[in-house]
């Protein structure tokens, strides 16, 4: 027996069963579902650090965590968040949804998507390693400054472990997304033009080429910081004649389109939510389209929004303050396709729609200060405070976050044939959305009245006990959410039946004319595609409404 599976051509693809099926898979489906899986337990993994982080900051001298480990741990929750939640989970939906939704049978290069796949874990550990190694992990925040991160303030080996784990991860992005490109641009169905592409394709397009571009840049200066602390070069060492002004140009330079690549795949996946829910088409689907591009080449030009405090020349920090908030430009034309899609829409308020339209709100109040603290005297005062993490908390949770629980309740039922418990998902929605709240909005007070971010603790007597106080009550409510998430998702993944069908919510993509689980080679014909819409054609021709879907324009 051994033998002859030994002897058998490399070539003849090989059934394996179990769990090395899914080990060795090339398959997008499954490659995609480890995606999400792996990606969701470092959002649980980046959450723990997060209550922690929130437990010592409690009260004022709470002596949970040391100073060290403080620095530790809210260097390590904002990392792993990042790099190893948001980015690579929109990588996941990608996967899993891009090449059924443009009617292929795999990604261009199935052997690259594994190796992405796997480099995730990789860096995970190469990253998680470093807390159990003398000087613990990297503890200079995910934006590692120079100097601070030069040999002499952090010699632990924690900063360049953390350097090699986001360099792994950034070669696994950009595997990912060279394949997304050409996936899109090489295996589309017969009749699916570009401008009949569903928009959450059009937007992982727009993500990848991000990706593309932004992704070298980080490599590079990450290379420089590692030389610098390991082989005696000086790039950003003004002792030796360099500039640490640099690391924070070259390293803006990737981390604001980052941004982007974060959020963008969550507004794919509310565009597709958001006109299934509401009975209606999407609202200027071009709009769509084109403001999600001129997000995308305007994220590019603004980075130095991050510098403001470091002196910048008078016409770079004006040009930067216009250009960033000139982006809220495109972001509001979104915001108004959403709205008007749900405008006099049939709405069904399903937990996928309860999520997405979270995401409305909550990415609202997230763009909202954020162009307020565009304006630089306001910044002057802002940078540095609390401010902002409640600005980036109320972009990546209040936007990201719901985003990517709108297309877990939408697609579950695609991936496995079932649907996620409606009754638990309300409630997960409602103690997210509190919680969520309770966290961050008093981060804005606090960030008026002065608190610094970064800090592992404070003085009592400075107006700031309550706030914080709330701010960890909030935190608490948001793990508690996630605990009604894992008992829903255990749950209905063994006890529920299998009733969810082809298409639960009358979809409107490709994806949804395919039994669930989809199988193996995902399609054996295709339809006619006359439309951004095939799904719903064949639904109305079925019904027996001729013709196509209305053009939109
Ligand atoms: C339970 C939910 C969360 C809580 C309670 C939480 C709490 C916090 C706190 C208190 C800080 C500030 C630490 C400090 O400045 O000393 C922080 C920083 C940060 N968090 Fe979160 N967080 C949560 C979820 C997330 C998510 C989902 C993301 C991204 C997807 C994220 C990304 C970040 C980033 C990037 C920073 C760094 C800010 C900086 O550079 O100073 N967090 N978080
Ligand atoms: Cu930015």
């Amino acid at each position: 027996m051994a033998t002859g599976a030994i002897a058998r051509p490399a070539h003849e693809a090989k059934e394996y069963t179990g769990l090395l099926a899914w080990l060795l898979t090339t398959d997008h489906k499954k490659i995609g579902i480890m995606y999400l899986i792996f990606t969701i337990i470092f959002f649980f993994t980046g959450g723990v650090l997060a209550l922690l982080v929130r437990l010592q900051l409690a009260w004022s001298d709470a002596g949970i965590l040391s100073q060290d480990q403080y620095n530790q741990f809210f260097t390590m929750h904002a990392s792993t968040m990042l790099f190893l939640f948001v980015i690579p989970v929109g990588a996941g939906f990608a996967n899993y949804l891009l090449p059924l939704m443009i009617g292929a049978k795999d990604m261009a290069y199935p052997r690259i998507n594994a190796l992405s796949l796997w480099l995730i874990p990789l860096a995970a550990l190469v990253m998680f390693s470093s807390f159990f190694i003398e000087g613990g992990s990297a503890a200079a925040g995910w934006t590692e400054y120079p100097p601070l991160t030069n040999g002499t303030f952090m010699p632990g080996k924690g900063t360049d472990l953390w350097i090699l784990g986001v360099q792994i991860l950034g070669i696994s992005s950009v595997g990912g997304a060279i394949n997304f490109l050409v996936t899109t641009m090489t295996m589309r169905a017969p009749g699916m033009t570009l401008a009949r592409m569903p928009i959450f394709v059009w937007m992982i397009v727009v993500t990848s080429v991000l990706v593309t571009f932004a992704t070298p840049v980080l490599a590079g200066v990450l290379t420089m910081l590692f030389t610098d602390r390991n082989v005696g070069t000086s790039f950003f060492d003004p002792r030796e004649g360099g500039n640490p002004i640099l690391w924070q140009q070259l390293f803006w330079f990737y981390s604001h389109p980052a941004v982007y690549i974060m959020v963008l795949p969550a507004m794919g996946i509310i565009s597709e939510v958001l006109p299934v829910f509401s009975r209606k088409p999407l609202f200027g689907y071009k709009a769509v389209i084109y403001a999600g591009a001129a997000i995308g080449v305007l994220g590019f030009t603004v980075w130095m929004h991050h510098m403001f405090a470091t002196g910048l020349s008078a016409p770079l920090t004006i040009w930067t303050m216009f250009a960033t908030m000139s982006i809220g430009v495109p972001t509001g034309v979104k915001m108004f396709n959403w709205l008007g899609t749900m405008w006099g829409g049939s709405i069904s308020l399903k937990a996928p729609m309860l999520f997405a339209v979270g995401f409305l709100f909550m990415f609202l109040i997230g763009g909202i200060d954020g162009v307020y603290s565009a304006f630089v005297p306001v910044d002057y005062a802002l940078n540095d405070t609390y401010w902002v993490v409640s600005h980036i908390h109320y972009v990546l949770f209040g936007g990201s976050v719901f985003g990517i629980f709108a297309g877990i309740f939408y697609w579950f039922p695609k991936m496995t044939g079932k649907f996620l418990n409606e009754t638990l998902g309300k409630l997960q929605f409602w103690l997210m959305l509190i919680g969520m709240n309770l966290t961050f909005m008093p981060m804005h007070i606090l960030g008026l009245k002065g608190m610094p971010r970064r800090i592992a603790d404070y003085e009592a007597g400075l107006g700031w006990e309550y706030w914080n106080l709330v701010a960890t009550i909030g935190a608490f409510t948001i793990g508690v959410s996630m605990m009604v998430f894992i008992a829903n998702f255990f749950m209905s993944l063994k006890t529920a039946p299998k009733t969810a069908g082809d298409d639960p919510w009358e979809g409107n993509t490709l994806e949804w004319m395919i039994s669930s689980p989809p199988p193996e080679q995902n399609f054996d014909t295709l339809p006619e595609i006359n439309s951004e819409r095939p799904a719903w054609d064949a639904r109305m021709q079925r019904q027996g409404f001729a013709g196509r879907t209305q053009q939109h324009s």
